[in-house]
Protein backbone atom coordinates (compact mmCIF):
# COMPACT_ATOMS: atom_id res chain seq x y z
CA UNK A 1 0.00 0.00 0.00
CA UNK A 2 1.12 3.81 -0.56
CA UNK A 3 1.03 6.04 1.46
CA UNK A 4 -1.76 7.83 0.55
CA UNK A 5 -4.41 4.64 0.60
CA UNK A 6 -2.91 4.15 4.60
CA UNK A 7 -3.92 7.18 5.33
CA UNK A 8 -7.22 6.58 3.57
CA UNK A 9 -7.80 3.46 5.75
CA UNK A 10 -7.14 4.45 9.00
CA UNK A 11 -9.71 6.06 10.31
CA UNK A 12 -8.24 9.22 12.19
CA UNK A 13 -9.75 10.34 15.79
CA UNK A 14 -9.00 11.24 19.12
CA UNK A 15 -9.82 9.83 22.67
CA UNK A 16 -10.60 10.96 26.78
CA UNK A 17 -12.43 9.43 29.80
CA UNK A 18 -15.66 10.19 31.14
CA UNK A 19 -13.91 11.47 34.97
CA UNK A 20 -11.45 13.51 33.04
CA UNK A 21 -13.41 15.49 31.14
CA UNK A 22 -17.29 15.32 32.25
CA UNK A 23 -17.33 17.05 35.67
CA UNK A 24 -20.96 17.22 37.10
CA UNK A 25 -20.10 14.85 39.59
CA UNK A 26 -23.16 14.84 41.45
CA UNK A 27 -25.44 16.11 38.70
CA UNK A 28 -28.67 14.24 37.85
CA UNK A 29 -28.33 11.16 40.01
CA UNK A 30 -24.52 10.41 39.15
CA UNK A 31 -23.28 7.89 42.11
CA UNK A 32 -20.15 8.65 43.38
CA UNK A 33 -17.13 6.25 42.73
CA UNK A 34 -13.97 5.26 43.44
CA UNK A 35 -12.06 8.24 42.20
CA UNK A 36 -14.80 11.09 43.62
CA UNK A 37 -13.24 9.63 47.31
CA UNK A 38 -9.80 9.16 46.13
CA UNK A 39 -9.61 13.22 45.51
CA UNK A 40 -11.82 13.99 49.21
CA UNK A 41 -9.20 11.18 50.79
CA UNK A 42 -6.02 12.80 48.93
CA UNK A 43 -6.14 16.88 49.01
CA UNK A 44 -4.33 17.47 46.05
CA UNK A 45 -5.21 20.75 45.40
CA UNK A 46 -7.42 19.50 42.20
CA UNK A 47 -10.29 17.18 41.42
CA UNK A 48 -12.59 16.10 38.97
CA UNK A 49 -15.86 17.59 40.14
CA UNK A 50 -15.41 20.73 37.13
CA UNK A 51 -12.93 19.18 34.95
CA UNK A 52 -13.53 20.53 31.92
CA UNK A 53 -17.45 20.86 32.78
CA UNK A 54 -17.99 18.66 29.18
CA UNK A 55 -21.15 17.73 30.99
CA UNK A 56 -22.89 20.94 30.12
CA UNK A 57 -20.44 22.08 27.08
CA UNK A 58 -20.99 18.45 25.34
CA UNK A 59 -22.89 20.17 22.45
CA UNK A 60 -19.64 22.74 22.41
CA UNK A 61 -17.66 20.61 22.48
CA UNK A 62 -19.02 17.50 19.71
CA UNK A 63 -19.02 20.92 17.52
CA UNK A 64 -15.53 21.58 17.75
CA UNK A 65 -14.48 17.79 17.38
CA UNK A 66 -16.29 17.96 14.64
CA UNK A 67 -14.36 21.38 13.02
CA UNK A 68 -11.30 19.81 13.81
CA UNK A 69 -11.85 16.87 11.33
CA UNK A 70 -12.59 13.77 13.61
CA UNK A 71 -13.77 10.74 11.70
CA UNK A 72 -14.12 9.02 15.30
CA UNK A 73 -14.35 9.67 18.81
CA UNK A 74 -13.16 7.45 21.52
CA UNK A 75 -15.03 8.30 24.78
CA UNK A 76 -16.08 6.59 28.16
CA UNK A 77 -19.27 5.93 30.00
CA UNK A 78 -19.00 6.53 33.54
CA UNK A 79 -20.49 3.42 35.10
CA UNK A 80 -22.10 5.57 38.51
CA UNK A 81 -24.08 7.52 35.66
CA UNK A 82 -25.86 5.11 34.72
CA UNK A 83 -25.98 2.70 37.91
CA UNK A 84 -25.44 5.12 40.77
CA UNK A 85 -25.05 2.20 42.89
CA UNK A 86 -23.49 0.08 40.08
CA UNK A 87 -25.63 -2.29 39.81
CA UNK A 88 -29.71 -2.11 40.41
CA UNK A 89 -31.68 1.14 39.99
CA UNK A 90 -30.53 2.29 36.43
CA UNK A 91 -30.44 6.29 36.36
CA UNK A 92 -32.42 7.11 32.62
CA UNK A 93 -30.48 11.02 32.75
CA UNK A 94 -27.29 9.22 33.21
CA UNK A 95 -28.26 7.40 29.79
CA UNK A 96 -29.51 10.49 28.10
CA UNK A 97 -26.68 12.35 28.20
CA UNK A 98 -24.56 9.27 26.30
CA UNK A 99 -27.71 9.56 23.99
CA UNK A 100 -26.89 12.74 22.64
CA UNK A 101 -23.02 12.49 22.37
CA UNK A 102 -23.85 9.37 20.49
CA UNK A 103 -26.37 10.76 18.26
CA UNK A 104 -24.67 13.61 17.61
CA UNK A 105 -21.48 11.70 16.65
CA UNK A 106 -23.48 10.13 14.22
CA UNK A 107 -25.23 13.18 13.28
CA UNK A 108 -21.67 14.42 12.77
CA UNK A 109 -20.51 11.67 10.35
CA UNK A 110 -18.22 10.82 13.48
CA UNK A 111 -17.57 7.27 14.29
CA UNK A 112 -18.34 6.44 17.87
CA UNK A 113 -15.68 4.77 20.05
CA UNK A 114 -17.44 3.51 23.35
CA UNK A 115 -15.08 2.64 26.19
CA UNK A 116 -16.90 0.64 28.95
CA UNK A 117 -14.66 0.91 31.80
CA UNK A 118 -11.87 3.59 32.51
CA UNK A 119 -11.11 3.26 35.47
CA UNK A 120 -14.05 4.95 37.18
CA UNK A 121 -15.20 2.10 39.57
CA UNK A 122 -18.86 3.07 41.91
CA UNK A 123 -18.22 3.10 45.16
CA UNK A 124 -20.17 0.94 46.63
CA UNK A 125 -19.15 -1.85 44.48
CA UNK A 126 -15.14 -0.80 45.52
CA UNK A 127 -16.58 -1.01 49.22
CA UNK A 128 -17.74 -4.68 48.43
CA UNK A 129 -14.25 -5.33 47.30
CA UNK A 130 -13.86 -3.94 43.94
CA UNK A 131 -12.47 -5.99 41.09
CA UNK A 132 -10.75 -8.10 43.53
CA UNK A 133 -14.50 -9.65 44.34
CA UNK A 134 -15.42 -11.69 41.41
CA UNK A 135 -18.93 -10.88 42.02
CA UNK A 136 -18.35 -7.29 40.35
CA UNK A 137 -18.01 -9.09 37.24
CA UNK A 138 -21.10 -9.84 37.12
CA UNK A 139 -22.77 -6.11 37.98
CA UNK A 140 -19.84 -5.19 35.15
CA UNK A 141 -22.15 -7.84 32.88
CA UNK A 142 -25.24 -5.80 33.57
CA UNK A 143 -24.13 -2.76 32.62
CA UNK A 144 -22.53 -3.64 29.67
CA UNK A 145 -25.48 -5.66 28.33
CA UNK A 146 -27.77 -2.24 29.17
CA UNK A 147 -25.65 -0.33 26.72
CA UNK A 148 -25.11 -3.28 24.55
CA UNK A 149 -29.11 -3.00 24.15
CA UNK A 150 -29.24 0.54 24.08
CA UNK A 151 -26.42 1.57 21.90
CA UNK A 152 -27.08 -1.36 19.50
CA UNK A 153 -26.56 -0.10 16.06
CA UNK A 154 -25.41 3.60 16.98
CA UNK A 155 -22.30 2.01 18.10
CA UNK A 156 -20.11 0.19 16.12
CA UNK A 157 -16.76 0.33 17.70
CA UNK A 158 -16.79 -1.03 21.86
CA UNK A 159 -13.76 -1.03 23.90
CA UNK A 160 -13.81 -3.32 27.30
CA UNK A 161 -11.57 -1.83 29.85
CA UNK A 162 -9.28 0.64 29.69
CA UNK A 163 -5.32 -0.10 30.29
CA UNK A 164 -6.37 -2.63 33.26
CA UNK A 165 -2.36 -2.50 33.36
CA UNK A 166 -2.24 1.14 35.04
CA UNK A 167 -5.14 0.13 37.50
CA UNK A 168 -3.01 -2.55 38.43
CA UNK A 169 0.21 -1.39 38.83
CA UNK A 170 -1.10 2.05 40.18
CA UNK A 171 -4.24 0.99 41.96
CA UNK A 172 -2.63 -2.28 43.93
CA UNK A 173 1.18 -2.13 43.46
CA UNK A 174 2.41 1.48 43.90
CA UNK A 175 -0.94 2.63 46.28
CA UNK A 176 -1.02 5.87 43.95
CA UNK A 177 -4.50 5.44 42.29
CA UNK A 178 -7.70 3.94 44.04
CA UNK A 179 -7.50 1.93 45.92
CA UNK A 180 -4.11 2.57 46.74
CA UNK A 181 -3.51 -0.73 47.87
CA UNK A 182 0.22 -1.94 47.99
CA UNK A 183 0.26 -5.81 47.92
CA UNK A 184 1.12 -7.83 44.54
CA UNK A 185 -1.13 -11.11 45.39
CA UNK A 186 -4.72 -8.73 44.91
CA UNK A 187 -2.68 -7.00 42.07
CA UNK A 188 -2.35 -10.25 40.35
CA UNK A 189 -5.73 -11.73 41.05
CA UNK A 190 -7.45 -8.24 40.15
CA UNK A 191 -4.98 -8.14 36.63
CA UNK A 192 -6.94 -12.01 35.83
CA UNK A 193 -10.44 -10.64 36.99
CA UNK A 194 -10.09 -7.68 34.26
CA UNK A 195 -9.34 -10.53 31.67
CA UNK A 196 -12.17 -12.98 32.26
CA UNK A 197 -14.65 -9.14 32.67
CA UNK A 198 -13.20 -8.43 29.26
CA UNK A 199 -13.72 -12.38 27.89
CA UNK A 200 -17.18 -12.54 29.06
CA UNK A 201 -18.02 -8.67 28.24
CA UNK A 202 -17.09 -9.61 24.70
CA UNK A 203 -19.16 -13.34 24.54
CA UNK A 204 -22.23 -11.20 25.24
CA UNK A 205 -21.68 -8.85 22.58
CA UNK A 206 -21.22 -11.92 20.30
CA UNK A 207 -23.91 -13.65 21.94
CA UNK A 208 -26.45 -10.77 21.31
CA UNK A 209 -25.59 -10.71 17.84
CA UNK A 210 -23.93 -6.93 18.38
CA UNK A 211 -22.80 -5.19 15.18
CA UNK A 212 -18.98 -3.92 14.59
CA UNK A 213 -15.83 -4.59 16.78
CA UNK A 214 -15.23 -4.84 20.70
CA UNK A 215 -11.48 -5.55 22.09
CA UNK A 216 -9.28 -5.15 25.22
CA UNK A 217 -7.54 -1.41 25.55
CA UNK A 218 -4.11 -2.06 26.96
CA UNK A 219 -0.71 0.27 27.03
CA UNK A 220 2.16 -2.19 26.30
CA UNK A 221 5.14 -0.83 26.57
CA UNK A 222 8.27 -1.59 24.87
CA UNK A 223 11.28 -1.85 27.07
CA UNK A 224 15.24 -1.56 26.83
CA UNK A 225 18.58 -1.83 28.13
CA UNK A 226 21.14 0.62 28.05
CA UNK A 227 24.18 -1.41 28.02
CA UNK A 228 23.63 -4.60 26.60
CA UNK A 229 24.73 -7.48 28.95
CA UNK A 230 23.49 -10.83 29.79
CA UNK A 231 21.77 -9.37 32.83
CA UNK A 232 20.47 -6.55 31.85
CA UNK A 233 18.42 -8.40 28.78
CA UNK A 234 17.23 -11.16 31.45
CA UNK A 235 16.03 -8.49 33.52
CA UNK A 236 14.30 -6.60 30.33
CA UNK A 237 12.82 -9.70 29.63
CA UNK A 238 11.22 -9.90 32.79
CA UNK A 239 9.77 -6.28 32.67
CA UNK A 240 8.16 -7.10 29.67
CA UNK A 241 6.73 -9.83 30.90
CA UNK A 242 5.01 -8.58 33.57
CA UNK A 243 4.10 -5.44 32.29
CA UNK A 244 3.56 -5.75 28.73
CA UNK A 245 3.32 -9.37 27.73
CA UNK A 246 0.85 -10.16 30.77
CA UNK A 247 -1.58 -8.57 29.42
CA UNK A 248 -1.21 -8.84 25.54
CA UNK A 249 -1.15 -12.75 25.73
CA UNK A 250 -4.23 -13.43 27.92
CA UNK A 251 -5.78 -11.23 25.44
CA UNK A 252 -4.57 -12.55 21.85
CA UNK A 253 -4.53 -16.05 23.27
CA UNK A 254 -6.29 -16.36 26.07
CA UNK A 255 -3.56 -17.46 28.13
CA UNK A 256 -0.78 -16.10 30.50
CA UNK A 257 3.12 -16.24 29.65
CA UNK A 258 4.32 -19.63 31.21
CA UNK A 259 6.92 -18.67 32.65
CA UNK A 260 5.59 -15.59 34.67
CA UNK A 261 2.62 -17.04 35.30
CA UNK A 262 4.54 -20.02 37.53
CA UNK A 263 6.83 -17.28 38.77
CA UNK A 264 3.37 -15.51 40.01
CA UNK A 265 1.77 -18.06 41.34
CA UNK A 266 4.78 -19.62 43.29
CA UNK A 267 5.85 -16.42 44.99
CA UNK A 268 2.83 -14.83 45.47
CA UNK A 269 -0.06 -17.46 45.34
CA UNK A 270 -1.72 -15.72 42.27
CA UNK A 271 -3.37 -15.27 40.32
CA UNK A 272 -6.03 -17.89 40.99
CA UNK A 273 -7.54 -19.56 37.78
CA UNK A 274 -10.71 -21.59 37.42
CA UNK A 275 -10.12 -24.12 34.47
CA UNK A 276 -13.41 -22.28 32.93
CA UNK A 277 -11.83 -18.97 32.81
CA UNK A 278 -9.44 -19.98 30.30
CA UNK A 279 -12.21 -21.41 28.41
CA UNK A 280 -13.77 -18.36 28.34
CA UNK A 281 -10.76 -16.66 27.88
CA UNK A 282 -9.53 -18.50 24.57
CA UNK A 283 -12.81 -18.37 23.09
CA UNK A 284 -13.12 -14.81 23.25
CA UNK A 285 -10.63 -12.84 21.82
CA UNK A 286 -11.16 -9.37 20.89
CA UNK A 287 -11.66 -8.28 17.13
CA UNK A 288 -8.75 -6.11 17.52
CA UNK A 289 -6.48 -4.99 20.34
CA UNK A 290 -6.67 -1.40 21.48
CA UNK A 291 -2.93 -0.23 22.07
CA UNK A 292 -2.12 3.33 24.34
CA UNK A 293 1.14 4.09 23.56
CA UNK A 294 3.23 7.08 24.97
CA UNK A 295 6.69 6.12 26.07
CA UNK A 296 8.94 2.80 26.32
CA UNK A 297 10.92 2.17 29.53
CA UNK A 298 14.45 1.34 30.02
CA UNK A 299 15.87 -1.26 32.82
CA UNK A 300 18.87 -2.44 34.32
CA UNK A 301 19.46 -5.58 36.13
CA UNK A 302 18.95 -4.70 40.02
CA UNK A 303 18.72 -8.66 42.34
CA UNK A 304 18.09 -10.97 39.42
CA UNK A 305 17.67 -14.18 41.93
CA UNK A 306 15.07 -11.89 44.33
CA UNK A 307 12.12 -13.27 44.50
CA UNK A 308 10.01 -9.74 44.21
CA UNK A 309 9.41 -8.89 41.07
CA UNK A 310 9.97 -5.21 41.65
CA UNK A 311 13.63 -5.82 42.80
CA UNK A 312 14.85 -7.41 39.99
CA UNK A 313 15.00 -4.80 37.69
CA UNK A 314 15.28 -0.74 37.89
CA UNK A 315 14.32 1.47 35.64
CA UNK A 316 16.88 4.04 34.47
CA UNK A 317 17.14 7.45 32.46
CA UNK A 318 18.90 7.53 29.02
CA UNK A 319 21.41 9.92 29.48
CA UNK A 320 20.94 11.85 26.19
CA UNK A 321 16.92 11.25 25.93
CA UNK A 322 14.43 13.24 25.01
CA UNK A 323 11.98 13.48 28.43
CA UNK A 324 9.20 15.68 28.75
CA UNK A 325 9.11 17.52 32.05
CA UNK A 326 7.28 14.76 33.58
CA UNK A 327 10.14 12.20 33.07
CA UNK A 328 8.33 10.71 30.02
CA UNK A 329 10.16 10.23 26.99
CA UNK A 330 9.79 10.91 23.90
CA UNK A 331 10.57 7.76 21.73
CA UNK A 332 8.26 7.28 18.42
CA UNK A 333 10.68 4.32 17.46
CA UNK A 334 9.55 2.17 20.58
CA UNK A 335 5.88 2.02 18.77
CA UNK A 336 7.80 0.39 16.29
CA UNK A 337 9.88 -1.73 18.45
CA UNK A 338 6.18 -2.67 20.46
CA UNK A 339 4.23 -3.50 17.29
CA UNK A 340 6.92 -5.46 15.82
CA UNK A 341 7.64 -7.38 18.54
CA UNK A 342 3.50 -8.15 18.79
CA UNK A 343 3.54 -9.13 15.22
CA UNK A 344 6.37 -11.73 15.58
CA UNK A 345 5.07 -13.50 18.59
CA UNK A 346 1.39 -13.42 17.71
CA UNK A 347 1.14 -12.86 14.23
CA UNK A 348 -1.00 -10.63 12.30
CA UNK A 349 -3.97 -9.06 14.13
CA UNK A 350 -5.70 -5.62 13.95
CA UNK A 351 -4.81 -3.10 16.10
CA UNK A 352 -6.40 0.45 17.26
CA UNK A 353 -4.05 2.95 18.85
CA UNK A 354 -6.19 3.94 20.91
CA UNK A 355 -4.03 6.74 22.22
CA UNK A 356 -1.20 8.60 21.55
CA UNK A 357 -0.07 12.06 22.95
CA UNK A 358 1.89 14.21 25.13
CA UNK A 359 1.18 16.42 27.81
CA UNK A 360 3.41 18.95 28.66
CA UNK A 361 2.28 22.68 30.11
CA UNK A 362 1.18 24.34 27.06
CA UNK A 363 0.58 27.79 27.73
CA UNK A 364 -1.82 30.37 25.51
CA UNK A 365 -0.74 33.62 23.98
CA UNK A 366 -1.76 36.79 25.13
CA UNK A 367 -4.97 36.07 22.73
CA UNK A 368 -6.18 32.91 23.80
CA UNK A 369 -4.15 31.03 21.22
CA UNK A 370 -2.10 27.80 22.16
CA UNK A 371 1.01 27.55 19.62
CA UNK A 372 1.83 24.08 20.90
CA UNK A 373 4.19 23.41 18.45
CA UNK A 374 5.46 20.42 20.68
CA UNK A 375 2.97 18.38 20.43
CA UNK A 376 2.60 18.83 16.30
CA UNK A 377 6.00 17.33 16.40
CA UNK A 378 5.03 14.81 18.82
CA UNK A 379 1.91 13.55 16.59
CA UNK A 380 3.82 13.79 13.17
CA UNK A 381 6.66 11.67 14.66
CA UNK A 382 4.61 9.37 15.98
CA UNK A 383 2.04 8.90 12.79
CA UNK A 384 4.90 8.53 10.39
CA UNK A 385 5.59 5.61 12.06
CA UNK A 386 1.84 3.87 12.35
CA UNK A 387 2.04 4.96 8.70
CA UNK A 388 5.08 3.18 7.90
CA UNK A 389 4.18 0.27 9.95
CA UNK A 390 0.82 -0.09 7.70
CA UNK A 391 2.76 0.31 4.48
CA UNK A 392 5.38 -2.91 6.43
CA UNK A 393 1.94 -5.19 6.34
CA UNK A 394 0.72 -4.41 10.06
CA UNK A 395 -2.91 -4.22 10.29
CA UNK A 396 -3.35 -0.41 12.45
CA UNK A 397 -7.02 0.38 11.39
CA UNK A 398 -7.99 3.41 13.90
CA UNK A 399 -5.44 6.07 15.08
CA UNK A 400 -6.56 7.68 18.73
CA UNK A 401 -4.60 11.32 19.69
CA UNK A 402 -4.61 11.67 23.54
CA UNK A 403 -6.73 14.02 23.84
CA UNK A 404 -9.04 15.32 21.99
CA UNK A 405 -9.48 18.54 24.45
CA UNK A 406 -7.50 19.67 27.65
CA UNK A 407 -9.06 17.69 30.59
CA UNK A 408 -7.53 16.58 34.23
CA UNK A 409 -4.63 13.87 34.39
CA UNK A 410 -5.42 11.82 37.06
CA UNK A 411 -2.43 12.64 39.54
CA UNK A 412 -0.76 15.62 37.86
CA UNK A 413 -3.88 17.86 37.98
CA UNK A 414 -4.56 20.71 35.18
CA UNK A 415 -0.66 21.63 34.40
CA UNK A 416 -0.40 18.47 32.18
CA UNK A 417 -2.41 19.57 29.28
CA UNK A 418 -2.88 16.68 26.23
CA UNK A 419 -5.27 18.30 24.15
CA UNK A 420 -6.01 19.73 20.63
CA UNK A 421 -8.42 21.89 22.02
CA UNK A 422 -7.80 24.18 24.92
CA UNK A 423 -9.89 25.34 27.65
CA UNK A 424 -8.69 28.32 29.78
CA UNK A 425 -9.52 26.69 33.04
CA UNK A 426 -11.01 29.99 34.46
CA UNK A 427 -13.26 30.70 31.74
CA UNK A 428 -13.76 27.12 30.60
CA UNK A 429 -13.41 28.73 27.53
CA UNK A 430 -12.32 26.36 24.72
CA UNK A 431 -10.59 27.24 21.67
CA UNK A 432 -8.81 25.08 19.03
CA UNK A 433 -4.98 25.11 19.68
CA UNK A 434 -2.53 24.77 16.67
CA UNK A 435 -2.58 21.08 16.51
CA UNK A 436 -6.30 21.25 16.45
CA UNK A 437 -5.84 22.99 13.28
CA UNK A 438 -2.90 20.65 12.07
CA UNK A 439 -4.99 17.93 12.64
CA UNK A 440 -7.64 18.74 10.45
CA UNK A 441 -5.44 19.47 7.64
CA UNK A 442 -3.62 16.13 8.60
CA UNK A 443 -6.37 14.07 8.23
CA UNK A 444 -8.03 16.04 4.88
CA UNK A 445 -4.64 15.40 3.56
CA UNK A 446 -3.34 18.57 2.98
CA UNK A 447 -0.55 18.47 5.29
CA UNK A 448 2.92 19.00 4.51
C1 LIG B 1 -3.35 6.73 30.00
C2 LIG B 1 -4.78 6.81 30.42
C3 LIG B 1 -5.41 8.13 30.18
C4 LIG B 1 -4.50 9.32 30.35
C5 LIG B 1 -3.12 9.10 29.82
C6 LIG B 1 -2.13 10.16 30.21
O1 LIG B 1 -2.68 5.80 30.76
O2 LIG B 1 -5.56 5.82 29.74
O3 LIG B 1 -6.59 8.19 30.93
O4 LIG B 1 -4.55 9.82 31.61
O5 LIG B 1 -2.60 7.87 30.22
O6 LIG B 1 -1.67 9.95 31.50
P1 LIG B 1 -1.41 11.10 32.54
O7 LIG B 1 -2.68 11.86 32.64
O8 LIG B 1 -1.06 10.42 33.81
O9 LIG B 1 -0.30 11.92 32.01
Amino acid sequence: MTREEVHKNILWGAATAAYQVEGATYCDGKGKNSWDEYYEKNPLGYDGNIAVDHYHHVEEDLKLFHEIGLETYRFSVSWSRIFPEGTGQMNPKGLEFYDRIVDRLNEYGIEPYLTLYHWDLPLPLLKKGGWLNKEVIEDFLAYCKLLFEHFRGRVRLWGTINEPASEVMEGYIQGTHPPQEKNNTHALQVSHHFNVASAAAIKMFRDMGMEGKIGIVLNPMPVDVLEDTKENRKARDYAYDFMSDWYISPALTGHYPKNMLEFCQKTYGAPIIDDKDYKLMEENIGDYLGVNYYMRRVVEAKDLDSDKIEEKFSFVRVPDGNYTKWGWEIYPQGLENLLKQIYNKYGKKEIIISENGIGFDDQADEDGFFEDNERISYLKQHIEVVEDLCMQGINISAYYVWSAIDLLSWTNGYQKRYGLIGVDYNTLERSIKKSGFWYRNFILGEDT
